[in-house]
């Protein structure tokens, strides 16, 4: 009797196994139309799945099907012709268990209304969205997932931000002159709070990604994505996701149920990478550092993906391709780009822009070096391998700010290191591509930096906003957020006040702002206003001039308008004699300050303010 009863269930577990509902397929869907007409599904199942399958829709061709070492898997490429038509097909295994999957029409506004491009004529906001406004406390827990601490006392917890909450913030934003979001990644990272040092943290920043086709529910779910994006768009503004391409959360599902022995970069014992990029450029560097480099995993908890494996790389690149079509988004920002393949990284962008030519990438690369910043984009330089990317993270810049802003100028200090640093612009086949930044989620905040010192503030905003590139400004930033990252990242990505129920502040409305926040907002507003009907700042060409008593000056230009910038780093008032910028200055006679508004008269001396930062647009 119970042998029987025994066997009923076990006849019941088998047949519910027969059920579609216990496979998963990735990518989730896809679409008819793509320029690449080939896919490859990865389908997964708690059980052994047949190699062998059958699918019958018109236009898709079944061209192999692959079996890994884990036979809970099976890799199938499918070709689907021109002609497919939008619909649903089965593909049948021949166990008798057959898996529905969906073609859906590819949007035809890619490159107009979405999938945009993000250049030099926009303006970058980075936002972290835990922290930065809980538009739906509903969504703080999910008790389903690994971490349900939602507590904003705990400075290494989740707080409950999340994407609602940036959407009902894009007037905001608007007003501010900025035109483009950056979110750290939003897709599901369903990790329990991990030991880091002495504490428990959790994955609030999104970096520990576990599903590349979900977002993450505290941040509002895949539906709550749809709606930001569109909102956006509506508004005029772009969208820029967060890419993980070099690893995966620990709990990610390839990674509790990996396909194949090397689909991670595997080591007798843990191996953690050394950081250290100069192994691909180093004329002396020897194989196993780089080998160690991009095997090596970034922490312990996050699995480095083998993407030398080309199931491995098809995964990651149809992942961010569907990211992509599916919400619409205009650029990606790529995390821990050296860390990653070379040709791998050559490929995923190559891949993207075949399918969405508009679609822009810039890889994070953290080096105070321009030839290690150019080296990871198309540069100018005789190096054996030649990456594609079009932009990096501009850090060398960032630290040549730092030292304009807060030291003297003199021969290398100061806007010294700034003026040296742009001189190797040489180096990029275009550096207005590069995204420069004040600061951002892993470093101290700018406010803190420069001394908390509204002046010198001022001077590195002027810096963010009218040097060559694709300014970025960290959230925050605008209202004098301060804090080092001591002793953690935590002090650095504290909430926007205002951005949650029961805040005592609100600094998202200027009557919430102390006179000295509405002096660093509006100063912010105001320049990224003007430069975002200046051509010459946007897009404009760049000539410097050797710091000189202190003083920096460059002008950005173009046939049309030509805009004086003038750093001076002097405790005192200064004279500034003009007769050393005739060759661009020419046969103008007025000038119009930006910031207070007056038109003068170009004499051959100009007053300039102690620790100032003036722009001129010439006449
Ligand atoms: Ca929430
Ligand atoms: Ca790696």
């Amino acid at each position: 009797m119970l042998r029987n009863k025994l066997s009923y269930i076990i006849l019941l577990c088998i047949s519910l196994n027969l059920s579609a509902q216990d496979f998963e397929v990735y990518p989730t869907h896809w679409w008819a139309g793509m320029q690449n007409r080939q896919l490859q599904l990865m389908v997964h199942s708690n059980t052994d799945i047949s190699s062998i399958a059958t699918v019958s829709y018109p236009g898709v061709r079944l061209i192999r099907i692959a079996q890994p070492e884990n036979k809970h898997y099976v890799f199938i490429d499918l070709e689907i012709t021109a002609a497919t038509k939008p619909g649903s097909f089965d593909i049948r295994f021949s166990d008798g268990k057959k898996l529905r999957y969906q073609l859906k029409l590819k949007s035809s506004v890619n490159g107009s209304q979405r999938v945009q491009g993000v250049h030099s004529d926009d303006f970058i906001y980075l936002i972290m969205p835990d922290r930065f406004s809980n538009g739906d406390p509903s969504n703080d827990v999910q008790v389903d997932y690994r971490d349900t601490v939602a507590e904003r006392s705990n400075p290494r917890a989740r707080h409950g931000g999340d994407i609602k909450g940036v959407q009902n913030h894009l007037d905001y934003l608007k007003d501010l002159g900025v035109n483009t979001i950056w979110m750290t990644p939003v897709m599901e990272n369903d990790m329990p709070m991990m030991q880091e040092g002495q504490n428990l943290m959790s994955g609030y920043h999104g970096y520990w990604i576990t599903n590349h086709y979900k977002v993450d529910k505290r941040h509002g779910g895949n539906q709550a994505y749809h709606d930001l994006v569109n909102a956006a768009h509506k508004k005029g503004m772009k969208i820029i996701q967060d890419a993980v391409y070099n690893h995966v959360g620990e709990y990610h599902h390839t990674v509790i149920d990996p396909p194949m022995k090397d689909w991670l970069n595997q080591w007798p014992s843990y191996q953690g990478s050394n950081h250290r990029e100069e192994v691909f450029m180093d004329p002396y560097a020897s194989a196993i550092d780089k080998k160690i480099m991009i095997g090596g995993w970034f922490v312990p908890h996050l699995p480095d993906l083998n993407l030398a494996n080309p199931y491995v790389a098809k995964f990651i690149i149809q992942s961010s391709i569907w990211a992509t079509e599916e919400f619409g988004i205009d650029g990606w920002r790529v995390d821990t780009y050296k860390y990653c393949d070379e040709q791998f990284l050559n490929n995923i962008n190559i891949a993207l822009k075949k399918e969405f030519p508009a679609i822009t990438v810039f890889g994070e690369a953290w080096t105070n070096l321009v030839p290690e910043a150019a080296y990871f984009v198309q540069n100018n330089m005789n190096t054996k391998f030649k990456h594609n990317a079009q932009g990096v993270t501009d850090f060398p810049v960032t630290g040549a700010i730092y030292d304009a802003v807060k030291q003297k100028a003199q021969w290398t200090e100061g806007a010294g290191k700034l003026y040296e640093t742009l001189s190797q612009d040489f180096l990029y086949k275009n550096p207005l591509r590069n995204c420069i930044f004040l600061d951002n989620h892993d470093m101290d905040r700018f406010y803190s930096v420069a001394g908390e010192d509204i002046a010198r503030y001022k001077m590195g905003v002027g810096l963010l906003l009218t040097l060559r590139g694709i300014p970025q400004l960290y959230y925050g930033t605008e209202i004098l957020m301060k804090n080092f990252k001591n002793p953690s990242d935590a002090e650095v990505r504290k909430d926007f006040p205002g951005g949650f129920a029961g805040d005592s502040e609100d600094k998202f409305t200027s009557a919430g702002r102390a006179a000295l926040e509405n002096e660093a907002f509006d100063y912010t507003k105001k320049l990224a206003t003007y430069r975002r009907n200046s051509l010459a700042l946007r897009r404009g060409k760049t000539m410097q001039y050797i710091p000189l008593n202190g003083v920096y000056v460059y002008f950005r230009y173009n046939d049309t308008q030509t805009v004086m910038c003038i750093l001076n780093s002097n405790d005192a008032a200064t004279n500034l004699n003009l007769d050393r910028f005739s060759e661009r200055i020419g046969n103008r006679t007025s000038a119009k300050n930006i910031m207070t508004g007056n038109s003068d008269a170009l004499n051959t001396e100009l007053k300039l303010p102690a620790n100032s930062f003036t722009v001129l647009e010439l006449k």
